[in-house]
C-alpha cells in the first residue's frame, strides 16, 4: 500500500501511540510478547488496547472489546503482526476480519512460527488493506527481549549497578544507600518491566534486599526471584525468603543439602539442581536456559560485581544500567571497580540513554 507524505505523519503518530500502549504491561505477559493496538476512525483515536496482564486476552481484542463504535471501515494499528493462529486464545486476524476492519498497519513481523508472515495474505483475501513497517527500528529496539527468547534459547538480561562518583560499589554504612532516592524509584520501576530478578546468595547475605516494586500501583508487577545459591547458604531468615508466600522465589543450587532443600520447600521455595561450570561456580548458561525453561525472558541482573563480571565475561547481558551518584563515598566505600571499570564496557555496542536523576546520573548501554 502506498501511503502519501502528510497521511504518513498521522499514521507514525497512531503507531507510536500503539507503542505506548504495548510499553504498559512489558515485562508482565509470561511468553506471550507485549503488544500494543490503536483503532482510529476519520483520523480520530477511538479505542486503545494492550495484551493484558499474564498474556491474554491479545491486544486487538482488548481494543475491539474496549469500544463503543462500530467499528466498520476503522483502521487498526498495531505494534506486531496479528496472530493467526488458535493458540490460548482465537485468532486476531479472524476478530479483524469480523469486525470488518477496513485497513491495518502493523510494525514488524511476528517470529512465532504460527503467525510468522501469515496475516497479509489471510486479510487482504478478505478485501482489508494491509501496511506493514512503520516505525520498524523502533519496534524491533523494543521487541528486542522477545526476539531474542524466540531466536535462542537463552533470556534477555539487563544488568543493573550503582557506583558512587568514587567508584564504589558498597557502602559500609549499613542501611545506607549509594545512590539518591529517584534513582532507587527508577530501579523499582525497571524491576516492574522484567519477569524475574537474578541474583546471588552473596547479595542476600550481605544486603538482605527485599527484591519487590514498592511502587503504588505496580507492587502486582514485582517479578519472580531467581537466588544463585550453589551451596545453600541463605539464611531462612532473610527477607527475600520470609516473603516467598507473596513472590514466586526460585533457588539454583547445585550442593546437595537434605535438610535444607526440605526447609525451603516448606518454605514454597522452588528449587532446581544446575550442573558446575569448570570453575566450580553454577553454570550461567544453564541457568539461563532453565529460566527460560521456567517461561522467563526478560532477567533483571541485581547482584554484586562478582557474578556481573562471570555474566560479562561469557557475554550474557544484553543492556547495562549503571546509576552513577554524584557523592563520594570515600572511607564508606568498599569494592572499588574504578580499576575494572573499563571491563564493564568491552562489549558496549552504544549508548542508549542518559538521563539526570536531580543528582545522580543514569546511564544506559546496549552491549549486544
Ligand atoms: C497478537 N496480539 O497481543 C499478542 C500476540 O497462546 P496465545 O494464544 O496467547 O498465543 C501466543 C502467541 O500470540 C505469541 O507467541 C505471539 O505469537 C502472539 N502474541 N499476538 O495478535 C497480542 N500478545
Ligand atoms: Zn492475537
Amino acid at each position: 500500500m502506498f501511503i502519501n507524505q502528510n497521511k504518513y505523519q498521522n499514521h507514525i503518530y497512531f503507531m507510536r501511540l500503539a507503542l505506548h500502549q504495548a510499553k504498559k504491561t512489558i515485562g508482565n505477559t509470561k511468553k506471550n510478547p507485549a503488544v500494543g493496538c490503536i483503532i482510529t476512525k476519520f483520523n480520530q483515536v477511538i479505542s486503545a488496547g494492550c495484551t493484558s496482564i499474564n498474556g491474554k486476552p491479545h491486544a486487538e481484542l482488548n481494543a475491539v472489546n474496549f469500544s463503543k463504535n462500530i467499528l466498520k471501515n476503522s483502521q487498526l494499528y498495531v505494534t506486531l503482526e496479528p496472530c493467526s493462529h488458535y493458540g490460548k486464545t482465537p485468532p486476531c486476524v479472524l476478530l479483524i476480519i469480523r469486525k470488518k476492519i477496513k485497513k491495518v498497519f502493523f510494525s514488524i513481523r511476528d517470529p512465532d512460527p504460527r503467525s510468522f508472515n501469515k496475516c497479509s495474505k489471510l486479510l487482504r483475501s478478505n478485501g482489508i488493506i494491509v501496511n506493514r513497517g512503520l516505525l520498524k527500528n523502533e519496534m524491533e529496539f523494543f521487541y528486542r527481549s522477545y526476539l531474542k527468547i524466540k531466536k535462542r534459547d537463552l533470556p534477555f538480561v539487563t544488568y543493573k549497578l550503582a557506583i558512587s562518583k568514587d567508584f564504589y560499589t558498597i557502602n559500609k554504612k549499613k542501611n545506607k544507600w549509594i545512590t539518591n532516592e529517584f534513582s532507587r524509584a527508577r530501579v523499582h520501576l525497571m524491576r516492574s518491566n522484567h519477569d524475574c530478578i537474578m541474583t546471588s546468595s552473596k547479595t542476600i547475605i550481605n544486603d538482605n534486599p527485599k527484591l519487590t516494586c514498592r511502587i503504588d500501583g505496580l507492587k502486582d508487577r514485582s517479578p519472580s526471584r531467581i537466588i544463585l545459591d550453589n551451596k545453600l547458604k541463605i539464611s531462612i531468615n532473610s527477607k527475600i525468603i520470609k516473603e516467598a508466600n507473596n513472590f514466586n522465589t526460585i533457588v539454583f543450587y547445585n550442593k546437595t543439602d537434605i535438610k535444607k532443600i526440605k526447609l525451603l520447600k516448606k518454605l514454597k521455595i522452588k528449587i532446581f539442581k544446575i550442573s558446575l561450570d569448570k570453575n566450580g561456580h553454577l553454570d550461567l548458561i544453564r541457568s539461563l536456559k532453565k529460566a527460560k525453561q521456567l517461561g522467563f525472558s526478560r532477567i533483571f541482573l541485581e547482584s554484586g560485581i562478582e557474578l556481573a563480571t562471570s555474566f560479562l565475561k561469557e557475554n550474557l547481558v544484553d543492556d547495562f544500567k549503571l546509576f552513577i551518584s554524584n557523592k563520594n563515598l570515600a572511607k564508606n566505600g568498599s569494592s572499588n571497580i574504578k580499576k575494572s571499570f573499563r571491563f564493564f564496557f568491552k562489549n558496549k555496542k552504544k549508548t542508549i540513554e542518559k538521563v539526570n536523576l536531580l543528582g545522580d546520573k543514569l546511564i544506559s548501554y546496549k552491549l549486544k
